[in-house]
């Protein structure tokens, strides 16, 4: 008898909407497999392994190019799942990693050359026991050049984060767009406050991700569309769109990927923002070499 946790769509649609050439999924994850790449004795979920062969099979039946594999809670601070996953796909990915803050230079220099292009602050309670800003702050002063820092919150921490947040001196990846309410619409007061602190900086970027995650109504996620649309074209130049597979955590409400594909031409209205959104952006952050 298992209790991993299965949080994925055992077969997704084809997605009606085709991604432009060279699309990039620049937010998921692999779990795994377990027997290689042990979880965390920390995390707060135990996964069924989701490996590299699944999301690349995932990526093409979607229709994308590369993906950005952002390291999951569950395998806390080593990454040789992700540089695993990394190395297999052929210069088609690249990734994020979480590190101890101590970790030294050379360590870094060494996720460099295996594609990671950032690391991951994580402040959701529910998935990490600690998350020390002064450390954070020590580390993301000197990481490797061209590197950014991802920042995983919920809205109700906005606020107390900015000071925090504005004192790191690399660009920033915000996941989820700091989860905010959607259901109150594209001028509610989580999306303002979020506008508020993009306006900031211009050096602070987004991912539009997560309807399954953000918005209760449920597929076809009519909340998100309208309250995500305007922060897309607002801020056209500084925002990613990923698929989150395999959804950590989503177990009880798992979507379809096909679905969160077919997402993009209502969040992203026209040809040029569809382009910005999975081609030109993230190249500018993860492959700047091949633009
Ligand atoms: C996400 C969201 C979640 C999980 C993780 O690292 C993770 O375990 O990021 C979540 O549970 O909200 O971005 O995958």
């Amino acid at each position: 008898m298992s209790d991993r946790i299965v949080s994925w769509h055992s077969n997704p649609s084809k997605p009606r909407y085709t991604p432009p050439a060279g699309a990039v999924d620049a937010h998921c994850h692999t779990f795994g497999p377990m027997a290689e790449f042990p979880f965390s004795a920390k995390a707060k979920y135990l996964p069924e392994d989701a490996g590299p062969d699944k999301l690349f099979a995932l990526r093409d039946h979607l229709g994308f190019s590369r993906n950005v594999i952002v390291q999951a809670s569950c395998h806390g601070t080593d990454n040789a799942g992700t540089l695993n996953a990394i190395a297999k796909s052929n210069g088609k990915a690249r990734g994020v990693a979480v590190v101890d803050p101590a970790i030294s230079e050379a360590e870094l220099a060494a996720l460099h050359e295996g594609g990671i292009r950032g690391i991951r602050f994580n402040f959701l309670k529910r998935l990490v026991d600690d998350a020390p800003k002064d450390k954070f702050l020590e580390v993301a002063s000197r990481l490797p050049a061209g590197w950014h820092v991802v920042i995983y919150f919920e809205a109700d921490i906005l606020d107390e984060l900015r000071p925090f947040m504005d004192a790191i001196p690399v660009p920033l990846v915000i996941d989820h767009m700091g989860r905010p309410d959607v259901t109150q619409g594209p001028n509610g007061a989580e999306i303002q406050a979020f506008r508020r602190f993009l306006e900031s900086r211009d050096d602070i970027w987004f991912k539009a991700t997560c309807p399954d995650r953000l918005d209760p109504t449920g597929d076809p996620w009519n909340a998100f569309a309208d309250a995500v649309a305007p922060l897309v074209a607002d801020y056209q130049d500084r925002v990613l769109w990923g698929t989150d597979w395999p959804h950590p955590n989503m177990q009880d409400n798992v979507p379809d990927d096909g679905h969160l594909v077919d997402m993009i031409p209502r969040i992203a209205q026209t040809m040029e923002l569809q382009q910005k959104l999975l081609v030109t952006n993230p190249m500018r952050l993860y492959w700047p070499e091949e633009i």
